[in-house]
């Protein structure tokens, strides 16, 4: 048996690059597939090579066993990662700054530190985007400007990548593939125009994909989406999930405040201080999503 990670699945099928960097086609055991539930990109696994992988094909084996996860996305589903990259562009689509802090929850669930690419800045004004600058102060996530027409930003945003496993997430057309195409020339990743009538990208990245990259480490380009919702949170975990909120955890009135009306809330207090207020409301509408559940 041999250890290897799960860089690609598709259609019962799983890529798996061995420690030595040859890749094989791999099925899944049967009783793996029951047991376990999916394999996913980034899952460590032992498998068993049936054919070894060649210059002039690639080996096939069999996937018996899928190490513990170190951690989990559930959307995009992947494994192991060291980062989460929020991508989003400022226009076309626009910026949904609710999606970012959904993302965020999410990664800081599971302890994954989030950093924020706001793309396409080409496609604002310069006064469009100080007034960012002043919406994102205070912010609780690193921001990364970038424009993959201008390349604005993209060395920032190889720095950040170099060394760590990220996953960048985001909704589709905002320009994910397209970054790492200018990241890592020769990735060939498939890039996809946005509807002009929808505003919305067409859903080019079909498929989860792990790439090694030269400057060390690896990301994971991944489909957009276009709607992520919560699932098995409690609300008074929420907090926790806020960095912001959770600097002042213990200076509320009441142990079990929810920072919504309570009376010498310290949340509420710092507000347009060291909690953002658009943060806030995205804190405020979750809560009441997860008491709807
Ligand atoms: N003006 C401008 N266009 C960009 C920029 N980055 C990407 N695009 C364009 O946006 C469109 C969508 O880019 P993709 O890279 O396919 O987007 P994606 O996030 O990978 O989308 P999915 O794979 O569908 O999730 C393409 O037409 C790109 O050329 C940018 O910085 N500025
Ligand atoms: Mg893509
Ligand atoms: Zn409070």
């Amino acid at each position: 048996m041999r250890q290897g990670k799960v860089i690609r699945a598709a259609g019962g099928f799983f890529a798996v690059l061995d420690q030595r960097g040859s890749e094989y086609q791999c099925r899944a055991r049967g009783s793996l597939k029951k047991n376990k539930g999916n394999l996913i990109v980034g899952d460590e696994v032992m498998f068993k090579p049936l054919q070894e992988t060649t210059d002039d094909s690639r080996g096939e084996g069999v996937v018996e066993e899928v190490l513990p996860r170190r951690n989990f996305l559930p959307r995009p589903p992947v494994a192991n990662v060291d980062q989460v990259i929020v991508v989003m562009s400022l226009k076309n689509p626009g910026c949904d700054w609710q999606i970012i802090s959904r993302m965020a929850v999410l990664a800081e669930k599971e302890n994954l530190p989030v950093v924020v690419c706001l793309n396409k800045t080409d496609l604002i004004s310069r006064d469009q985007l100080s007034e960012l600058d002043s919406r994102l102060d205070p912010f609780p996530y690193p921001v990364i400007f970038t424009s993959a027409l201008s390349g604005r930003g993209t060395s920032e945003l190889k720095d950040r990548l170099a060394g760590s496993c990220s996953a960048l997430a985001g909704p589709s057309g905002v320009g994910k593939s397209t970054l790492l195409n200018l990241v890592q020339p020769g990735l060939c990743l498939q890039t996809g125009q946005v509807s002009e009538k929808i505003g919305r990208g067409k859903h080019t990245t079909r498929q989860a994909a792990l790439l090694p990259l030269d400057s060390g480490g690896s990301v994971v380009d991944t489909p957009g989406f276009n709607r992520l919702d919560f699932k098995s949170l409690e609300p008074k975990q929420l907090a926790d999930y806020f960095p912001e909120l959770e600097a002042l955890r213990g200076r509320c009135r009441f142990r079990d405040c929810l920072h919504l009306h309570e009376p010498n809330c310290a949340v509420t207090e710092e507000l347009g201080k060291t909690v953002n207020s658009m943060r806030y409301e995205h804190y405020k509408y979750f809560i009441e999503e997860l008491n709807q559940q």
